[in-house]
């Protein structure tokens, strides 16, 4: 008798012991973006974890959140980072003609709010477009990025995105730079460390213009926008000259469908994309999502659901990116 107790405390123990086991996976594997890197921090040319360990975002980017905003909840996003994102872009067009309106900041607060929740990062994207000079809506920045600086500035989880795209009569030195001076000026007097993110001339796809004259300051990194079957070996030279000269770069926003976001789509120059991306730990995140019927929308036009997505409700593309996250 006494025999048979040892025996079942024995088993009692080791089946304890494993009940602890397989909790401890299951915690450490169910850990949020956030739980894993903590604060992401721009070092040399790379984004480092707050270990200092070099790591890649994966993301995806609302559409116009004046015009999808919808697609701005919790539920959406939680079934992003099920398929691998760890980033959302909020893209507000800073363009009255592109639905700007001071009363989008309260859909900018509930995705931050449920990207935080879901221990993601979140990308605060000033999108300009329409005005191609990030120093037109200069005021209107300024005022937007002190608001958002001084609410989310402490938190690990936030990363500003001054400029989306500047274009046209648009020069590096002349105008973009001492656009980003100010705006950056504002937001450190609220945010000390979080990554600030600069457009680059040509719809920010000159990186390699900026080497010649980066900002001075810490935390602070590039964007180079590409759409895969539009942009390949001139913009991807670039990239190259941008790493080599140790410049920090992350892309933003890209598409494997052409430029105007639609039209078809090639995966084959977007796997090479990819693939460079990866060699140069270089983070990545994709326009957009909402099932507008373009080619660059991950969800499915059929699909009217705004959130709790399944691998049936995307696009081609939709699920491209999806594949690329999981890698
Ligand atoms: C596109 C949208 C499209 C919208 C258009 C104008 O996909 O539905 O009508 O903007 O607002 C960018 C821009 C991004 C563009 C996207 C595709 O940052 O706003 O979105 N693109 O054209 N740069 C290169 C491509």
């Amino acid at each position: 008798m006494k025999e048979f107790l040892k025996k079942c405390s024995l088993l009692a123990c080791a089946m304890l012991t494993l009940g602890i086991m397989v909790l401890g996976a299951q915690s450490a594997s169910a850990k949020t973006p956030l739980q894993k890197w903590g604060r992401l921090q721009v070092e040399g040319r790379n984004i480092v974890n707050s270990k200092g360990k070099k790591v890649q975002i994966k993301g995806v980017s609302t559409h116009g959140i004046a015009w999808f905003g919808q697609y701005v909840n919790k539920s959406a996003f939680k079934s992003m980072r099920k398929m691998g994102a760890n980033t959302i872009r909020l893209a507000l067009y800073s363009d009255k003609e592109s639905g700007y309106s001071k009363k989008l900041y309260k859909t900018v607060d509930k995705g931050v709010k449920a990207a935080t929740e879901l221990g993601m990062y979140v990308i605060l994207d000033w999108h300009i477009l329409n005005h191609g000079n990030p120093k037109t809506d200069q005021k209107k920045a300024l005022k937007f990025f002190k608001r958002f600086a001084k609410k989310y500035g402490k938190q690990k989880n936030v990363i500003y995105e001054i400029c989306n795209e500047p274009n046209g009569d648009v020069k590096w030195e002349r105008d973009i730079k001492p656009y980003a001076e100010k705006v950056i000026k504002k937001i450190r007097k609220y945010d000390k460390k979080n990554i600030i993110v600069v457009g680059t001339p040509t719809w920010s796809q000159d990186v390699d213009v900026v080497t010649q004259s980066p900002l001075e300051g810490d935390n602070i990194c590039y964007t180079l926008h590409f759409y895969a079957a539009t942009h390949k070996e001139i913009i991807q030279s670039k990239l190259d000259t941008a790493y080599e000269m140790n410049l920090p770069v992350l892309v933003t926003e890209f598409s494997i469908c052409d430029a105007s976001g639609s039209g078809s789509v090639d995966k084959k120059s977007g796997r090479k994309w990819m693939k460079i991306l990866r060699k140069y730990k270089i983070g990545y995140v994709a326009w957009s999502l909402c099932n507008k019927p373009e080619a660059a929308s991950l969800i499915k036009n059929t699909c009217t659901k705004t959130g709790n997505f399944k691998k049936s409700d995307l696009t081609v593309v939709g699920k491209f990116v999806t594949r690329q996250w999981k890698k």
